[in-house]
């Protein structure tokens, strides 16, 4: 029997779903379409909390035809545990994440990419708040809701976008990181826990969910003002260094 010496691929994207059903296909495809015309040794992991539309059995389908992993959880046990539960089940080195909901082009991912490796960044975030990005259909409360939530976060990051949904990291800078209750917006989460040492943002234009319903509550709210108190915390605790950082123009 000859053995297969199975590499590593280069970039693993996570995305974690509940009730993504009609959304999934779409971005899968678009997903591997930029991977092969960017030359990109890619995977995709898809993490599902049992998802009532049927998500998860979607998911399976579609690993029949493209190298994705599927880990399907008990229930819905919430969009930061998805993603570090990605994170430990992809094998590259790179991870990322990336919603479901065809908000975030995966266009910009060969972009983000090429930060990290060829700038030496460890967090490459898709960034709808510096010049050139933007957010398309996307009511004006929940604009300035995202906004307002940034702008809270300033304190804790110099990065524009700290809530961003989309973004790139090293995976070993993920390793250990255990994420607080409130860890709902995981990028913000993980830019304060994981240390890095140079951040780079790159602008994008964030399209509004037009199929399936917002998440969007005030339990999420209290959810994020809780998580702030605790990262605002645990910066001054450990009198963390402000990262290294700049903003590209696309
Ligand atoms: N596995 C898992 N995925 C989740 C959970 N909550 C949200 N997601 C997924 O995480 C991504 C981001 O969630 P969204 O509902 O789009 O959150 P949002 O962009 O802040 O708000 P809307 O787009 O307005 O709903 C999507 O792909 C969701 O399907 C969860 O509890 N578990
Ligand atoms: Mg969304």
């Amino acid at each position: 029997m000859s053995a297969r010496i199975a590499t590593a691929a280069t970039l693993a994207l996570v995305v974690p779903t509940y009730n993504e059903r009609d959304r999934l296909p779409e971005l899968v495809r678009a997903i591997f379409a930029t991977y092969d015309a960017a030359g990109i040794d890619g995977e995709l992991v898809i993490v599902d909390d049992n998802s009532p539309d049927g998500t998860g059995d979607v998911a399976d389908e579609l690993a029949r035809s493209f190298p994705i992993r599927v880990v399907h959880r008990a229930g819905k046990l919430g969009l930061g545990t998805a993603v570090i539960e990605g994170f430990k089940a992809a094998e590259a080195e790179i991870v990322g994440v990336i919603d479901a909901d065809l908000s975030h082009p995966p266009a910009l991912v060969p972009r983000m990419l090429a930060a990290l490796q060829r700038d030496g960044a460890d967090i490459v975030i898709g960034s709808r708040y510096v010049s050139g990005g933007g957010t398309t259909n996307w009511e004006t409360s929940r604009v300035l809701m995202s906004r307002f939530a940034c702008v809270l976060a300033r304190g804790l990051t110099p990065v524009r976008d700290a809530t961003s949904g989309f973004f790139l990291m090293r995976r070993d800078r993920a390793r250990g990181v255990t994420i607080s209750a409130g860890g709902f917006k995981i990028c913000l989460e993980l830019l304060i826990r994981s240390e890095p040492r140079l951040v780079i943002e790159l602008p994008y234009v964030f399209t509004g969910r037009t199929v399936g319903e917002s998440k969007m509550n005030w339990k999420e709210a209290t959810g994020y003002l809780q998580q702030l108190r605790d990262l605002y915390a645990y910066r001054r605790r450990r009198h963390l260094p402000r990262p290294n950082y700049r903003a590209e123009r696309i």
